[in-house]
């Protein structure tokens, strides 16, 4: 009987101690995943308390009101890491690329180079919207280094026109983001651009850039045109706690602007990024509207970078429109987007060298961290499509 009643207690014992086990881990696990969510969120409660101290500021200012992200709102995501980003640069691209590198690599793998060659290998680069110039100066220099090198397999061709690809790209150019703070004071973005381009997602995808790179970032929505620029800007910054300045619709962008920034200084944040209004009807509007936000923002100190969105898939009257706005600010960066949509990648090429502005970023699709930095080589390659070509041949 004893025995019976300490067997049966030992079991009982393993039982529980079983079941504690199988509970207990999970019980411990539960409570992990909100923890980054945690600490982040404190820190934006600290902003929210921050607001009603200063609440005076709708006084002071043009009657911009500054918008914390709602209290209750979803959880502040962890943006991916930028540093696998161009792996994924080179799949989208290929994807569209392919047709337009199998095409030029198998004119270049023909036995005869002769000239009916050429002018098809200028074909399909004109086609891959590269610019007649650009086009022109590639192929003379492909001509010329195959006669002096007596350059003969498909492969060496390959490598010389991937070659002549990225020096018409110029590596040596500088495609970093100026976003740094100097002294304290924040460094600021201005994004702009014709309508529909990619501004606003553009803002949004360099918030969670610079997020993830542990960086403070403001959003000062300068498109006042409609709300609902303002509302997508808001979204964005508010996935990554990042705070939002925004004015009543119809305000003027300049005072937007404007608040945005002192706002900024304000907070201490690494980097204010203003979004801008794109409506082209009128470019004398535009030019005179644009320059006054860079005027005003430069109350308190230069633009640090002002970047031209592009959408690919317009081509070449994407490059008429983009004259506009070099005209008006000082551009320093290009964000290509979109190259996702379009098989005419070569429009990089056009764009660099008919505007002579770097092209920082570019744009792979509508995903949160679909933006990559720009590598002249890597892009190369995926235009060429050699990685893929082998695969589904
Ligand atoms: N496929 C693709 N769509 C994009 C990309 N960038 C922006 N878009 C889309 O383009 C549309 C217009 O973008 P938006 O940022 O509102 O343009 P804005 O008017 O210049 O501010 C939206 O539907 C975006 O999702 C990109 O790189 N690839
Ligand atoms: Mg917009």
């Amino acid at each position: 009987m004893k025995e019976y009643l300490l067997v049966a207690l030992a079991l009982l014992g393993v039982l529980i101690i079983g079941g504690l086990s199988l509970v207990v881990p999970r019980l411990r696990r539960r409570p992990e995943p909100p923890l980054p969510t945690t600490e982040v969120d404190t820190r934006t409660e600290e902003d929210l308390a921050g607001p009603p101290v200063e609440a005076p500021e709708a006084e002071l200012s043009t009657g911009v009101v500054v918008e914390a992200p709602p209290v209750g709102a979803p959880p502040i995501e962890v943006p991916e890491p930028t540093a696998g980003r161009l792996v994924r640069l080179r799949s989208r691209l290929s994807r569209s690329q392919n047709a337009f590198g199998k095409g030029l690599l198998g004119l270049l793998s023909r036995d005869r180079l002769d000239e009916d060659t050429w002018e098809e290998i200028e074909d399909s680069l004109i086609t891959a919207d590269v610019g007649i110039d650009s086009t022109r100066e590639i192929v003379d220099r492909l001509r010329e280094r195959t006669r002096v090198l007596g350059t003969r397999t498909g492969d060496e061709l390959r490598t010389l026109l991937a070659t002549e690809l990225v020096n018409a790209l110029d590596p040596s150019l500088d495609r970093s983001l100026r976003t740094t703070s100097t002294d304290g004071v924040p460094a600021v973005l201005l994004v702009v651009g014709v309508n529909g381009a990619g501004k606003t997602t553009t803002c949004g995808k360099i918030a969670r850039v610079l997020v993830a790179d542990g960086r403070t970032v403001l959003l000062g929505a300068a498109d006042t045109f409609r709300a609902a620029a303002a509302d997508q800007l808001e979204t964005w910054g508010g996935r990554v706690g990042a705070e939002t300045v925004r004015g009543p619709e119809a305000a003027d962008p300049a005072s937007v602007a404007f608040d945005a920034v002192k706002r900024g200084i304000e907070v201490g944040v690494d980097t204010v990024l203003i979004d801008t209004a794109g409506r082209l009807q009128n470019k004398v509007g535009l030019m005179d509207e644009l320059g006054k936000v860079k005027r005003v923002v430069e109350k308190h100190g230069p633009i640090d970078e002002t970047l031209l969105v592009l959408d690919a898939t317009t081509g070449q009257n994407g490059l008429e429109q983009a004259r506009v706005f070099t005209e008006a600010v000082n551009v320093t960066g290009v964000v290509l987007t979109k190259l996702d949509g379009t098989a005419k990648g070569g429009i990089v090429i056009a764009v660099q060298r008919k505007l002579g502005i770097p092209v920082k970023l570019v744009g792979l699709g509508e995903g949160k961290d679909d933006l990559a930095p720009f590598d002249p080589a890597q892009f190369v390659d995926a235009l060429l499509g050699t990685e893929p070509l082998g695969r589904d041949a």
